[in-house]
């Protein structure tokens, strides 16, 4: 059995959009980040870096912080979602791009954009830029593609469960997505499914999945 400790954001959201896509039992914790849940001794033996998501794997005693780490050990634990021989390699890359640059710079558009407006042109116009040059490289990316890795035209991925709950708060990010056309399809692609939907509300609802 899984605890999976979690709050409503993109982070968050990646893990419990694994855990139903996989179809495994688990148990989820709410860390109301709002409240300073994130910042007590429990959590911080789990996740030293005070964030949300971690997990504990009581069947290992495996526990682990950092959202693509954790989706790298679930994917290998249960063998899915990670494609095998040569598009291996290619899944991890794109996992790595959104854990290197889609979450820190996105997040820094929340910050400033959506929640500090009016205080810092410099970073709202810096950080939205760069939102927007990775809009372009995830658009370009999936030219001719259903998912961001695999072969042929691709195949659903931990790297399009990295990236989607991110893209997902477009409206918060300022973006049309009309604008990168097959990013608006991939995205609404992965929204139609069961698991994304149900993902999306852990640890409670907050809003239903936007669509463009
Ligand atoms: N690199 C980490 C980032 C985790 C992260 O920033 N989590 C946010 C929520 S999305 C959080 O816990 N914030 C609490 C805080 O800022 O104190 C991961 O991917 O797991």
């Amino acid at each position: 059995m899984i605890d999976l400790y979690t709050w409503t954001t993109p982070n968050g959201r990646k893990a419990s959009i694994l855990l139903e896509e996989l179809g495994i039992d688990y148990t989820v914790r709410a860390i109301d980040i709002s409240k300073g849940d994130q910042f007590a001794p429990k959590f911080l033996k789990i996740a030293p870096n005070n964030r949300i998501p971690a997990i504990v794997d009581h069947d290992t005693g495996v526990q682990m912080m950092e959202s693509g780490a954790i989706m790298l050990y679930l994917a290998e634990k249960y063998g899915r979602f990670l494609p095998e021989g040569d598009a291996r390699w290619p899944a991890v890359e794109w996992l790595m791009w959104q854990m290197g640059g889609v979450g820190p710079m996105f997040g820094q558009v929340h910050h400033f954009v959506k929640f500090n407006s009016g205080k810092s042109a410099y970073a709202e116009e810096r950080y939205s830029k760069e939102a927007k040059r990775l809009y372009g490289v995830l658009d370009r990316r999936l030219d001719g593609r259903d998912y961001i890795a695999g072969a042929g035209r691709g195949e659903y991925s931990i790297a399009d469960m990295a990236s989607w709950p991110w893209i997902s708060r477009y409206e918060w990010q300022q973006i049309d997505l009309n604008e990168f056309p097959n990013v608006r399809d991939w995205y609404v692609r992965v929204a139609e499914r069961p698991a994304v939907q149900r993902g999306y509300q852990v640890p409670r609802y907050v809003n239903d999945v936007p669509l463009p």
